[in-house]
């Protein structure tokens, strides 16, 4: 029976379930989620996507697709021709897809982007009748006092006055929400890192902005209205407030994570240290090998949680 998030009857039920909070969900006659190219009538979503319990998000296409096969290959469960078919074949939007319990979604660059994809994204675990489920958004930024690859896993997300929070606007009026992740989990994959000692994996808060140059007080864009000095001074302010990182999606996810009651997580590399400057010189051979390491820290979690499942 599907439920609404606030539910106090089905409050356990809710705790391992997927919560949507919209009393016209259940008189719909079918679903349509345009823009995964998915919908409730001419897909049996429980049977497709009842079992998924990790899902990892990231802005690339490309880079969800080598995750999949990363994961599989990690997971035992390679397909013999190497064939990984995107489920969202047919738009162009989104790319999805899923290795035995791990789902990986493209949501492309910014809040609006990612917001419209974890719509349909919950609404599809919703559906599915998904328990139990962990979703992390593996991805990129730019650090503040890092050495650049470090991975730094969110602590709080916080708007460009460094407050836990994000605005949505909802009928012209605006509505704060909350950006709390997981503590458990970010615990949990600090520990990962650890065990990995691959490359350093820090704990920060990450500032979540509105666009790439202004919003993140960069000095190369096609306009700037401040000094370097001011720049210099607001990131010192950023990381005084614990903002290890700057990206462009984590409030809103986190927003929307814990209103659907899924345990969530942020994890991002870092690509350059904003301090030093504003540009990504780096080789591309070692910025991919930078972007590799969130998904390798994921991978080391998934597969950590499904061996003590399975030896329990
Ligand atoms: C990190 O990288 C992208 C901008 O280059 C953006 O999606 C983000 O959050
Ligand atoms: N992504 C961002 O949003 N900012 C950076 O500086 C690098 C990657």
């Amino acid at each position: 029976m599907p439920f609404g998030f606030g539910d106090q009857r089905n409050a356990e039920q809710c705790k391992r379930s997927i919560c949507v909070n919209n009393p016209y969900l259940d008189s719909m006659k079918e679903d349509i989620l345009y823009h995964l190219n998915l919908d409730t009538s001419s897909h049996d979503l429980p049977k497709e996507f009842g079992d998924v319990k990790f899902v990892c998000v990231g802005g690339s296409p490309w880079r969800m697709k080598a995750f999949t096969e990363y994961i599989a290959k990690e997971l035992g469960m390679a397909d013999p021709n190497g064939e990984y078919p995107n489920i969202c074949e047919g738009t162009d939007r989104y790319a999805m897809y899923k290795v035995g319990p791990v789902l990986s979604v493209s949501h492309g660059m910014g809040i609006p982007s990612i917001s419209i994809m974890l719509h349909e994204l919950i609404k599809l675990l919703h559906h599915a009748r998904c328990t139990d489920v962990t979703i992390m958004r593996i991805g990129t930024s730019g650090g503040i006092g890092l050495q650049p690859g470090t991975v730094v896993v969110t602590r709080q997300s916080v708007d460009s006055l460094f407050l836990p929070r994000f605005e949505q606007l909802v009928l012209g009026k605006t509505v704060v929400r909350n950006t709390e992740l997981d503590v458990e989990l970010a615990e949990e994959l600090l520990q990962c890192g650890k065990e990995l000692a691959e490359f350093q994996t820090v704990s920060g808060n990450t500032m979540c902005t509105l666009d790439f140059y202004e919003g993140q007080a960069r000095l190369d864009g096609a306009f700037c209205s401040y000094t370097e000095e001011e720049k210099q001074n607001y990131l010192s302010e950023a990381y005084a407030a614990g903002v290890r990182n700057i990206e462009m999606e984590s409030s809103v996810f986190a927003a929307m994570c814990k209103l659907s009651n899924i345990r969530a997580a942020v994890v991002c590399v870092t690509l350059l240290d904003r301090q030093k400057g504003d540009q990504l010189t780096s080789s591309h051979d070692i910025l991919h090998s930078y972007q590799q390491r969130p998904q390798t820290l994921v991978g080391y979690y998934i597969k950590k949680k499904l061996d003590a499942l399975k030896r329990n």
